[in-house]
């Protein structure tokens, strides 16, 4: 496939908006677990060629998690149905957002490499499998939907209300409502001229971070509680089980953002979130912190990878096959090789 990276600058998003504004039925893929970016992202690309006069599908693996359920209420996104769909026969065009990565689409990857339709792929991950034959990537984008604010601008799509606070929620939750290391004066710049033009950042913080289940509530306490810490407190690693579960009433959805809360202890540079899916295997979540002073640059991208999986420098994760304590032995053993390693590498 001669898929020709394109980088995020004017020109090409100009060439790159003319396509996609050709594409009379486009579908819309994001990746599996969608999270805020995932869905932002979705939610604002339908309602940008909506404006252009087309009728984009936007479709979803999996019904969306219950943290942004109000941003599809009024306009919800159908759940895709496999590759029978009848969406996919009358589609002129495919869209996929916030991901290239066969693994992330994997209900679709092999229905994407097959078709002859055209694809592109707006992302800002590192992964770039050779799914689409177009790509929009910026790496340096802290967020899809930095992106998609940012080609919206320079291709003179107007934005309504729905599209300003779905690219919002794109920029907050994968910022970490502008705190991580991805929070730069470009993501600030352009959640500014969302709040200008009518975007309530309260209001939207009170949906995302101040709705939880009392589930989510328990299910936060028991992970902690057995959280561990090696390496001289350097990292943490978070095992939740299928009773942590079970005995707290909470649900997958309930697990997003738990592998954050190890950082804030002032010793740990990475942290591990691993989760018993039931099935034979552990996802794993890795996060660690920026480099400063004597902090060192642990790439949890390099660890995600070497176990099947993938994502940024400082965001991964992998699918790993074992129980809780298998997976625990291996993680150990990978997460303290990267530390030492990114120590000796520290100036
Ligand atoms: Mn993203």
């Amino acid at each position: 496939m001669d898929a020709t990276e394109i980088r995020f600058v004017g020109e090409h998003c100009k060439e790159l908006a003319g396509l996609i504004a050709g594409w009379k039925r486009p579908l819309l893929f994001s990746h599996a677990r969608a999270d805020g970016d995932a869905i932002g992202s979705l939610c604002a690309m339908r309602s940008i060629l909506r404006g252009l006069g087309n009728e984009p599908t936007p479709l979803l693996f999996e019904p969306p998690q219950v943290r942004y359920q109000w941003l599809l209420d009024e306009d919800p996104i159908a759940i895709f149905a496999g590759t029978d769909d009848p969406a996919l026969s009358e589609a002129d065009g495919v869209i996929v957002l916030d991901t290239c990565s066969d693994a992330q689409l994997e209900p679709v990857a092999a229905w994407l490499r097959s078709t002859s339709l055209p694809k592109l792929a707006v992302d800002h991950h590192v992964t770039r499998d050779p799914l689409v034959d177009h790509y929009l990537v910026d790496e340096h984008a802290s967020a899809t939907c930095l992106m998609v604010y940012e080609w919206a601008q320079h291709a003179n799509w107007p934005l309504d209300d729905q599209a300003r606070l779905a690219l919002y929620v794109g920029m907050t939750t994968d910022t970490g409502w502008f705190r991580f290391s991805n929070t730069d004066a470009r993501t600030m710049e352009a959640a500014g001229a969302l709040v200008r033009d009518g975007v309530q950042p309260a209001a939207v913080f009170e949906r995302l971070f101040q709705a939880e289940s009392s589930a989510r509530f328990r299910l936060l306490g028991a992970v902690l509680s057995a959280a561990e810490l090696f390496c001289d407190e350097r990292f943490a690693i978070l095992a939740l089980t299928q009773e942590m579960f079970s005995e707290t009433g909470a649900t997958a959805s309930d697990t997003e953002d738990l592998v954050n809360y190890p950082l804030q202890i002032a010793t740990v540079d990475a942290s591990c979130l691993l989760i018993d899916q039931a099935n034979g295997t552990i996802r794993a979540s890795f996060r660690s912190k920026a480099p400063h002073g004597s902090r060192p640059d642990v790439d949890v991208s390099l660890v995600a990878a070497g176990l099947g999986g993938g994502g940024h420098r400082r965001a991964a994760a992998a699918r790993i096959p074992g129980s809780i304590d298998e997976v625990k032995k291996i993680v150990l053993g990978r997460l303290s090789a990267a530390i030492s390693e990114a120590q000796t590498q520290s100036p």
